[in-house]
């Protein structure tokens, strides 16, 4: 590919719309681009640890691997780690018919290695304060690089960074880098076609299926449409939505409470295994008519670690409500002035740990009476923001 054609790349911001001149401005900028490279060159013959949110969701995946493989470019050796589960369907069939390098690090057997093997840690559609890893990983290497689109958390200081909440997938943004040189992808290396149809899955999977896609994405899309296996998506695609999910569902569905266009729900208790259901359940709320934003939470039970948390997802195709702002200011923060919660354009979450009470009871009565208490208090802070009056 010519590199200077490439690097002159020309995508329209999304600012572009209101100008008049139609300004057109390269994203990302050369000087960025350029960043990046110094950034890889300067580790160059090292590890690094790439570390995604506890749930990674195809985006993450997708733009992990892309970014082991540009790192691959400057003899950077990387490990993809999460510490919680790949719970949606999707993202198990997207691991393994991709052969996707994805490894559980949970948080005991984070402690028991050996760190200084590598040299940096990298983190890709998300700050850290989605990882349990964070705090262990933090103290002892340094993080040289976020790529990301949910809005800025500012909370750890990276040698490089490029967040950029106006795109809808970090997908897109990694596959900017690929098109601007950082790796050329060859359509006759098998690692090259996975790696762009799992792109593509994340690139459509944070835009709705491209129908909230920005000129950027759509850039992107195109892009990688010479070099994806359209079968190997249509497989990944249609591993279908397991009973258990169907049953969440069906809960959200008969709890849900309209107000205002909002459409709340409370799930009750759910396996950490099906926790992926609640963001497929609010996905689903949303498509009834006059419901702009959904709220779908539940109480999710890891029978093992005896851990309990308030888990909640928030979908809304209201393009004047920011998911970050809602979530912030609904829960507000923890004693440690950590917010419960944030997102990114039109989808968020929050996790709300239930601490003293925590601990699976076969109780059904002292169960019913903890979640009564947990959703009543829920719907309480969100009463108030979906009808102020
Ligand atoms: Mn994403």
């Amino acid at each position: 590919m010519n590199q200077s054609q490439v690097n002159h790349l020309e995508i329209p911001t999304k600012n572009s719309h209101n100008n008049s001149q139609n300004k057109i401005i390269p994203i990302p900028t050369n000087l960025k681009i350029e960043a990046l490279r110094k950034n890889l060159e300067k580790y160059s013959n090292t590890r690094q640890l790439i570390i995604l949110q506890d749930f990674p969701d195809p985006d993450a995946l997708s733009g992990a691997w892309a970014y082991k493989l540009i790192a691959q470019q400057y003899d950077i050796e990387s490990d993809i780690i999460y510490a919680g589960t790949l719970s949606h369907q999707e993202n198990i069939a997207l691991v393994k018919l991709t052969n996707l390098p994805v490894q559980r690090w949970t948080v005991e057997t984070t402690k028991k290695k050996d760190l200084s093997l590598y040299q940096g840690c990298v983190f890709i559609d998300n700050q850290g304060t989605t990882s349990q890893l964070t705090s262990l990983v933090k103290p002892t290497l340094p993080v040289t690089a976020i790529i990301d689109h949910h809005s800025l958390q500012d909370d750890l200081k990276p040698e490089f960074v490029d967040i950029r909440p106006a795109v809808k997938a970090t997908a897109t943004i990694l596959t900017q880098y690929i098109q601007a040189g950082l790796l050329e992808f060859d359509s006759n290396t098998a690692e090259h076609i996975k790696c762009a149809t799992a792109l593509m899955h994340g690139l459509r999977s944070d835009t709705n299926q491209l129908r909230q896609a920005t000129d950027e994405d759509f850039l992107a899309a195109a892009y990688l449409s010479r070099f994806y296996d359209s079968s190997l998506l249509d497989a990944v695609l249609q591993s279908s939505r397991s009973k258990r999910v169907m049953d969440i569902i069906e809960r959200a569905l008969s709890h849900r409470w309209i107000d205002n266009n909002f459409s709340i729900s409370g799930v009750g208790y759910l396996r950490a295994l099906d926790r992926d259901a609640i963001p497929q359940a609010a996905d689903f709320l949303l498509t009834e008519e006059n419901v702009h934003t959904a709220v779908v939470y539940g109480i999710v039970h890891d029978k093992q670690e005896e851990l309990e948390v308030v888990i909640g997802s928030l979908r809304t195709n209201k393009i004047t409500l920011d998911p970050d702002e809602f979530i912030k200011e609904a829960f507000g923060m923890d004693a440690q002035g950590r917010f419960f919660g944030g997102g990114r354009s039109q989808a968020g979450g929050f996790e709300i740990p239930i601490g003293f009470l925590s601990g699976f009871n076969d109780n059904s009565e002292y169960s019913q009476k903890k979640w009564d208490v947990f959703n009543a208090q829920i719907k309480q802070k969100l009463f108030k923001l979906v009808n102020p009056k």
